[in-house]
Parts: C-alpha cells; structure tokens; sequence
C-alpha cells in the first residue's frame, strides 16, 4: 500500500526530513499523489510535519489501533501475524469464532476499538467503549481440552508482564482471572472452546483492557478503573496489543512444553487474597477456607477444616472474608 511504503521511507530516517521528491521517486508516483496519501495518513493520527520546500517528518505515530503502527510493535512468531481490524464489532470473540469457523490460523487476532456487545463469562455483559483494548485471539495450540483453563491463566500472566514491563504498573490477579488495580478491576479474559476440541482443538482467547477512556464511561455499579486513570496519560493501543501477544506467545510455549510450575508460579506470585480468609459463593451456598492456592488445571485450592475442596472457575465466585474484593 502506498500509505505504507511512505511511512517506511519516513521511519527509515527517523527525526529527519525526507524530501518529497525523494519519495515520489522512490515510488514512482507524483509529489501530488504524495500529499494526498500524507493527508489521510493525518486523519489516522499520524503527526506529519509538512515543509513546503524541505519535505516531510515523522514526529509520532496513532495512539488509536493502526494497523501499521502494530505491524511495527510485534515480533510474534504466530500471534497476531494476521490480524483482523474493525471500527466497531459486536464482539471480537464472535468475529474471532468466525474466523475459526472459516479455516482461520493460529495466532489471528481480532481487533475492534469498540463492541457494542461485548461479552464476559456467563453471558455478562463486557462495556467496550472506544479507546479500551479489545481483541480475540484464534489458539489452534498443541494441548489437551485439560490445558483449557491454563491457556487463560496464562493470559492474565501475560497482561501482568506486560504493564509491569511497560509501565512498572503492579497488578494482581483475582481468581481466577480478573485483572485488578487497588481493587478496581482493570481486564478481564474469556476462553471460549470452539467445536469439538478433540477434534478442531480450537480456542478464542478474548483479551479486554480498558485503557484510554475515563472511569465514568462505565457504569458505576461495579468497581472498575481505567490505564487512564491510573498513568495520568493515554498510550499507545498498538504497543500494549504487541507485547501482550508477545507475552502470551512465550507462556503458550511454555505450556506446550508441559513447564506448568512456571505458569502457576508467576501467577501465584500476583494473587490476591492467597493464605487468607474467603468465601466461595456457589448459588446460594457460602463456603468458607482458607484460600491455599490453585491446582493443576487452574481450580481454586480451599481449606477448610483439615480438608481441601477444588472449584473450577466456571461455578463459583471468590470473595475476600475481609471484603476488600
Ligand atoms: C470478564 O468477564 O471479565 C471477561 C471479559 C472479557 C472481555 C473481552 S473484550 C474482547 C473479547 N470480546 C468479548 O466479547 N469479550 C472479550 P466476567 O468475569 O464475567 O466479568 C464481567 C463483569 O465485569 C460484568 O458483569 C461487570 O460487573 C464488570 N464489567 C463490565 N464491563 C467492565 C469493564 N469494561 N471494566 C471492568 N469491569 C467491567
């Protein structure tokens, strides 16, 4: 693509001006077609100084997703190699399932930068407004239906990573998979089996962070919190999006590999509420332990008397005895 091949010849030296006729010789097409192409790259959110006489300079890329600026950020093997961009989705786990349906690879990824009916477990409803991360991922991974629940646990582990990494930001994991800041969550993960997994042994592993968009676009029956909120500032949605997919790519390895201690350590590490006081609400019923950990496929460990009880993250809930979560 033309709008492509120019960004290549502006980041190719970066900070500096690169004429327009150098380009349109490069490209072989007329300065004209140039400046048309440097406007819509404009309207995508890419900051372009113009000089009439000089040329042109890069001085910063889209924070919104950008299909080129992602391309740029990842250095996946197979996640995210293909991926699939819309303005607006009702879910990126429907389109993802769609995909899969129709043949897709291992490693497509959804992208959407709103849903309008996004979706968490059970059939709760996921807000998705503009400016949040929400992207599916197609996992065609070589595991057994078992590992199912690991791949999620995995996924949180790599959202962890990733804004330690970018943003030093600590977060913790509430079990089983809930993303949380001071107690206010901040992601949350859907794995959802498509077909037969002994025979397609196909995941949609849906991902959604809310990142540039204030507190108060969400409904404030439940606590929740923005990367907003938290930096001050906004980011860029393309960077998170890559090193997410990167993280996640190295812990599916991992599991691959059959090296679940490393997944359960560094997800151990990050738990809330482990060693203390719970509830486990399961309908009507109240179970009260002690929160000892998670077992090998991922169910929470309670102890409660001398005895311990397993729960499997589809049936129950956890709450903290001292109510903090
Ligand atoms: C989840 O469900 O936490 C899984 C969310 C997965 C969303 C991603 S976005 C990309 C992909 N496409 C989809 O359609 N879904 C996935 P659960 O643990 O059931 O939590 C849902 C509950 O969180 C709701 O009932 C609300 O109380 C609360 N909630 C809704 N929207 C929220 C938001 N944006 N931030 C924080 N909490 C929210």
């Amino acid at each position: 693509m033309l709008r492509h091949d120019i960004l290549y010849l502006l980041t190719a030296q970066p900070d500096e001006i690169v004429s327009g006729q150098k380009i349109s010789n490069q490209l072989n097409v007329t300065r004209a077609a140039v400046w048309k192409q440097i406007k819509i790259l404009r309207e995508e959110g890419f900051d372009i100084e113009a000089q009439t006489k000089n040329g042109y300079r890069l001085l910063s890329t889209p924070l919104a997703l950008n299909e080129w600026v992602f391309k740029q950020a990842l250095s996946t093997q197979a996640l995210g190699r293909v991926v699939d961009f819309s303005d607006e989705l009702s879910s990126t786990n429907d389109r993802a399932k769609e995909l899969a349906r129709q043949g897709a690879i291992h490693g497509l990824t959804v992208l959407a930068c709103r849903q309008q009916a996004g979706r968490g477990r059970l059939q709760r409803q996921w807000e998705s407004p503009a400016g949040g991360l929400w992207m599916s991922v197609v996992l065609r991974p070589n595991l057994s239906l078992a590992d199912a629940s690991k791949i999620t646990l995995a996924a949180s582990v790599a959202i962890v990573d990733t804004l330690q990494e970018l943003f030093e930001l600590p977060i913790g994991i509430k079990w089983p998979n809930d993303l949380v800041h001071k107690g206010q969550k901040l992601a949350g993960i859907l794995g959802e089996v498509v077909g037969e997994w002994n025979t397609v042994q196909t995941l949609i592993l849906g991902m959604g962070v809310n990142v540039n968009f204030p507190r108060e676009q969400l409904n404030n029956t439940f606590p929740a919190t923005t990367l907003q909120e938290i930096l001050g500032f906004d980011i860029d949605l393309n960077l998170l999006a890559a090193k997410i997919l990167e993280n996640l790519e190295k812990e599916l390895i991992c599991l691959e590999e059959k090296k679940f201690d490393e997944l359960k350590s560094k997800w151990t590490k990050r738990a809330i509420g482990l060693g203390e006081g719970v509830r486990i609400l399961r309908g009507e019923d109240v179970i009260e332990g002690t929160f000892k950990g998670i077992s090998i496929d991922g169910a929470l460990i309670l102890e409660t008397g001398n005895k311990e009880i397993t729960f499997s993250a589809g049936e129950v809930k956890l709450r903290s005895k001292k109510g903090y979560f």
